[in-house]
C-alpha cells in the first residue's frame, strides 16, 4: 500500500505511557494496586513479562517515540540544555516520530500529556510536539511537577498555566484523561474516515506524591504488612500468574533499607505508600474512560493499545530542607505556593502527611524496593528493576489471544517498528531533508500470535550504567562498577554473578557493547560529567546520583 493512502482498517494507535512506576505495582501484575482497566485490557489482549524501557524518563520518551537508542536522538540523559552531540537535551532532527511518520500515511495524531524531550521549556521549538507531528497538544513540556498546578502548562505551542491556576478542581492525571476522551471524541466527529495516533502520557506516579483523598483512603491499611512481605506475596502472585518463573529467587531488601519490624515513622511511611497506589489508581480509572470512549465511538475493536512505563519505580529522596530556589527557579519543576497562596513545604518530612497541594515528597527507596518486585536497583540503572515495565498490548481484532502471556525480550524501538508492521507506513530514509538512521527495533508482530523467541541484541546506556543482552545472556554494570554475566534463564533476577566463570563471553559482549555504544553516539560518562560540572546547571539531581 503506497504511504498517504488509507488502508481500509489501518488500526488507530494509542501508546499510554506512565511514569517512574515499578514492574509489580498494578493488579495484573502481580500488586496490590487496584486498576481493573489495565487489568481488562490485559484479560482481553497480551501481557508481555520482558519488554524493556530504558530506564529514564527523558531517554525512554525520546526512543519509544522514534525507534532509535535515546543517544541518537540528542536524549543521552535528560532534557539539560548544555550537552555535546547526542546529549544535546532537545529531539533532534536526525530522527522521526512515530507522529511524523504516521502523519505521512493520513493518521490525525494527538498527544495528551508529558513531553520532556526538548530543552526549551517555555518558547516553542522545533522538538515541541506541533513541531514533531502532532496535530492536536495538551500537556506539560517539563519532566514534573505538582499535580494540582503544574509548570509549564501547554495547549498547542501557548502556555495554558492560567487553566490550571484558576480552577480549583484541576488536577493533572484527571486533565490527561479528560483531554484524551476529548481527542477520541473529536476524532470521531472530525475524521471518520481517517485513523489516529493518540499518546497518552501520564506523569503517575512520578513524584511529588500527590493524590485525591478519596482514592487514597481506599489504601488505608493495604500495605500495612509492610515492604518485607508484600515482596513475599508479590512474588508468590506473579509465580502463580506465570510471569515470573518459580525457580527465580527473590532479591534481597535494599541493603540500605531497615526491615519493616525495624521502620521509624510508619504512619507516615505507609501513608507515602498509599498516596503513590492513589496515584496509579486514578489513572487507572482515566484509563477506563478512555476506552468506554473508544467503545462508546465503535473503535476499540481496531485500536492497538499499548500500556507501559518509562523507567522502573524511583528511589529518588527528595530531601528535607531542599529550598524552593533549587526546585522553583533552578529546575522549574514546582511552584512556590499553593494556588491559595500557603508555602509549599519541600521534602520528604516525617512530620508532614503527603497528598495535598501544599506538600511536595517522594516515597522512598524501600517502597521503590517493593514497587520493583522481585528485581533489584531502581529508575537510572539498567539492572531489571530499573529497565523491565509492564507491557500490555490490546488489539481485539488483530490479536486473537485473551489474556496470553508472552516471554520474548522486547524494547522501546519495537514500538515504531510494530507500529510500521500493522500501519503499513513506511520509515522514511530522509525526511524533510535530514538523514535518518534506520529504526533499531523488530516488529513485535510475530509474537502476537504465538509464543516468540526471536530477538537480536538488546542494548542500554544511562550516565554510565550499561547493559547489553544476547539471547539468555545479559551483561551490565552498574557505574562506574565492573561488568556483572547473568544467565536470564535460571536467572533472571540477578542473583548470581557469572562474570567470573566465563571471562571469554564477558569480553566479547562487551566488545559487541562498545561497538553499538560508538554507533550509537554514547560518550563516556567521566566526559559528561565533566562537561555538566563546567556549565554548573541541572547539578541538583546529578548531585543525588552521585550520593
Ligand atoms: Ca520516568
Amino acid at each position: 500500500m503506497p504511504n498517504g493512502t488509507k488502508a481500509p482498517d489501518s488500526p488507530n494507535i494509542l501508546i499510554i505511557l506512565n511514569d517512574d512506576m515499578g514492574f509489580s505495582d498494578i493488579g495484573c501484575y502481580g500488586g496490590e494496586i487496584e486498576t481493573p482497566n489495565l487489568d481488562r485490557l490485559a484479560a482481553n489482549g497480551l501481557r508481555y513479562s520482558q519488554f524493556y524501557n530504558t530506564a529514564r524518563c527523558s531517554p525512554s520518551r525520546a526512543s519509544l517515540l522514534t525507534g532509535l537508542h535515546p543517544h541518537q536522538t540528542g536524549i543521552g540523559i535528560l532534557t539539560y540544555s548544555n550537552g555535546p552531540e547526542g546529549y544535546a537535551g532537545n529531539l533532534n532532527r536526525r530522527c522521526v516520530t512515530v507522529a511524523e511518520v504516521l502523519r505521512q500515511k493520513k493518521y490525525k495524531t494527538y498527544l495528551s500529556g508529558k513531553w520532556h524531550i526538548a530543552s526549551s521549556l517555555t518558547d516553542p521549538t522545533d522538538a515541541w510536539p506541533l513541531q514533531r507531528g502532532f496535530d492536536h497538544f495538551f500537556g506539560t513540556i517539563i519532566g514534573a511537577g505538582s499535580f494540582y498546578n503544574p509548570n509549564t502548562l501547554t495547549r498547542g505551542n501557548e502556555s495554558i498555566e492560567h487553566e490550571a491556576e484558576t480552577d480549583p478542581a484541576f488536577f493533572y492525571t484527571d486533565a490527561i484523561s479528560d483531554q484524551a476522551v476529548a481527542f477520541i471524541r473529536h476524532h470521531n466527529q472530525a475524521s471518520p474516515d481517517a485513523p489516529f495516533f493518540q499518546y497518552v502520557a501520564y506523569t503517575a506516579p512520578h513524584w511529588p506524591l500527590h493524590a485525591h483523598d478519596e482514592d487514597i483512603a481506599k489504601y488505608k491499611g493495604r500495605f500495612d504488612a509492610g515492604w518485607d512481605s508484600l515482596r513475599e506475596q508479590r512474588l508468590q502472585r506473579l509465580v502463580r500468574d506465570g510471569i515470573i518463573h518459580p525457580d527465580w529467587q527473590l532479591t534481597d531488601r535494599d541493603p540500605t533499607q531497615p526491615p519493616w519490624t525495624d521502620a521509624e515513622n510508619r504512619e507516615w511511611t505507609l501513608r507515602c505508600m498509599e498516596v503513590y497506589a492513589a496515584q496509579i489508581d486514578r489513572m487507572d480509572q482515566g484509563i477506563g474512560r478512555i476506552v468506554a470512549a473508544l467503545e462508546q465511538t465503535g473503535q476499540l475493536e481496531n485500536t492497538l493499545i499499548i500500556f507501559l512505563s518509562d523507567n522502573g519505580a524511583c528511589a529518588e529522596d527528595i530531601p528535607q530542607g531542599v529550598t524552593a530556589r533549587e526546585l522553583v527557579d533552578q529546575l522549574m519543576i514546582a511552584k512556590a505556593k499553593t494556588r491559595t497562596g500557603k508555602p509549599v513545604r519541600f521534602g520528604n518530612d516525617p512530620g508532614l502527611m503527603p497528598g495535598g497541594e501544599d506538600t511536595y515528597q517522594s516515597y522512598g527507596t524501600a517502597w521503590a524496593n517493593l514497587s520493583n518486585t522481585p528485581f533489584r536497583l531502581y529508575k537510572h540503572w539498567v539492572h531489571e528493576g530499573g529497565i523491565a515495565t509492564p507491557f500490555i498490548v490490546h488489539w481485539p481484532r488483530g490479536i486473537r489471544d485473551r489474556g496470553g502471556l508472552r516471554h520474548n525480550p522486547g524494547q522501546l524501538p519495537d514500538i515504531m517498528a510494530t507500529i510500521l508492521d500493522v500501519t503499513g507506513a513506511t520509515y522514511p530514509k530522509v525526511f524533510n531533508g535530514n538523514a535518518i538512521p534506520p529504526c533499531e527495533g523488530e516488529s513485535l508482530v510475530p509474537s502476537f500470535a504465538s509464543a516468540y523467541g526471536g530477538r537480536g541484541p538488546l542494548f542500554w546506556e544511562h550516565e554510565g550504567n550499561a547493559a547489553v543482552r544476547i539471547g539468555k545472556w545479559k551483561l551490565v554494570r552498574k557505574y562506574p562498577g565492573p561488568w556483572e554475566l547473568y544467565d536470564m534463564e535460571t536467572d533472571r533476577t540477578e542473583m548470581r554473578d557469572l562474570a567470573a566463570q566465563h571471562p571469554e563471553r564477558v569480553r566479547d559482549m562487551s566488545e559487541q557493547y562498545s561497538l553499538w555504544a560508538s554507533r550509537c553516539g554514547v560518550i563516556p560518562r567521566e566526559k559528561i560529567l565533566e562537561l555538566m560540572k563546567a556549565e554548573g546547571a541541572a547539578a541538583f539531581w546529578e548531585e543525588e546520583e552521585q550520593s
